[in-house]
């Protein structure tokens, strides 16, 4: 069983990076324990207005207070955060993006949510996903697993009794399976996309959408197919957010094989104009996502 810490030890991360990975995977294990004990709504909107549920900020609150006393982060944008947050006094320049519960609306339904975390190494959280260092999530669903990349392949780890992550898959390359999902309203969807979505159904796609996108994505990994969150009447740029969910996300799916796309290019190439920058997202086995493109582009 290899562990966390002797996969990392055979990587080329350099001994901070190795640090702070393994610093925040170990936050699972709080994060995990506070669902039975922050599950309340509490009377606060988060900066876009949402109703946050208690363990949203909490988390929130926790990893920003972990990242502060690691001195290992110089700057966290997080989903919960109007601002950038810096630390100064930081002795490395990582730089965080991270959405700390992803799925928030279905903590109450006891269904997968997770934590998002990309990381940068020169201290800028405003830069194309693509010049990410490293991306994870944590998947709190039945188990607790890990999905990382260092840019040295996509694998899984398990959060064992012990406390430990284990890894249970090596290596995940993402196959051109037949899953797909549509997050927006079916009557406020644009031409294009009902076109494309109906398509996809008639090539005998299945639907697949819990509402939480951590968890929508991580079963593409072993199914293939496609996750989407479009633009929609009203809302051009969609829902989903670049720099914590597309970006982090888009480039675990990129390295294990698959695509991420705003309908027309590559979401990783695209230059963030504000921290919670929205764009539309088509997430998926590469197959499907060029066909996309190739449709949207005309
Ligand atoms: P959140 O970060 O506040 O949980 O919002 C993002 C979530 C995604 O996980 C999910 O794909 C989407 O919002 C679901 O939205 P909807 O309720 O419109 O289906
Ligand atoms: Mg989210």
């Amino acid at each position: 069983m290899t562990t966390l810490k002797q996969y990392l030890d055979g990587t080329k991360c350099e001994k901070k990076l190795k640090e702070l990975i393994e610093l925040i995977a170990a936050q699972g294990v709080p994060i995990r324990k506070a669902f039975i004990s922050n599950q309340k709504y509490v009377d606060t909107k988060n900066i876009y207005g949402e109703e946050q549920i208690a363990l949203d900020t909490w988390s929130n609150e926790h990893l920003i207070r972990v990242f502060r006393r690691s001195g290992l982060v110089s700057a966290v944008a997080s989903e919960e955060e109007a601002e950038v947050i810096r630390f100064p006094k930081a002795m490395a320049d990582y730089a965080v993006v991270m959405d700390p519960l992803d799925g928030s609306s279905l903590v109450q339904t006891n269904l997968a949510v997770g934590t998002i975390i990309g990381i940068y190494d020169n201290g800028d959280v405003m830069q194309k996903g693509r010049n990410m260092r490293a991306a994870l999530y944590i998947l709190y669903g039945p188990m607790t697993v890990l999905t990382l990349t260092v840019k040295e392949g996509v694998h899984v780890f398990a959060l064992n009794q012990g406390g430990e992550y284990v890894m249970i898959e090596k290596n995940v390359k993402m196959p051109e399976g037949k899953i797909y999902a549509s997050g927006a309203l079916k009557k406020d969807w644009l031409p294009e996309h009902r076109k494309f979505i109906t398509g996809l159904e008639k090539e005998g796609y299945k639907l697949r959408y819990s509402g939480s996108f951590v968890a929508d994505v991580h079963q593409l990994l072993k199914y293939g197919g496609m996750f989407s969150y479009p633009a929609f009447r009203g809302h051009k740029h969609g829902k989903l957010r670049l720099l914590f969910e597309v970006n982090p996300l888009g480039f675990i799916i990129t390295q294990a094989g698959g695509k991420v796309s705003d309908g027309y290019k590559n979401a990783l190439g695209v230059m963030p104009e504000k921290i919670d920058y929205r764009t539309p997202v088509y997430i998926g086995s590469k197959g499907v996502i060029r066909k996309l493109e190739k449709m949207f582009n005309g």
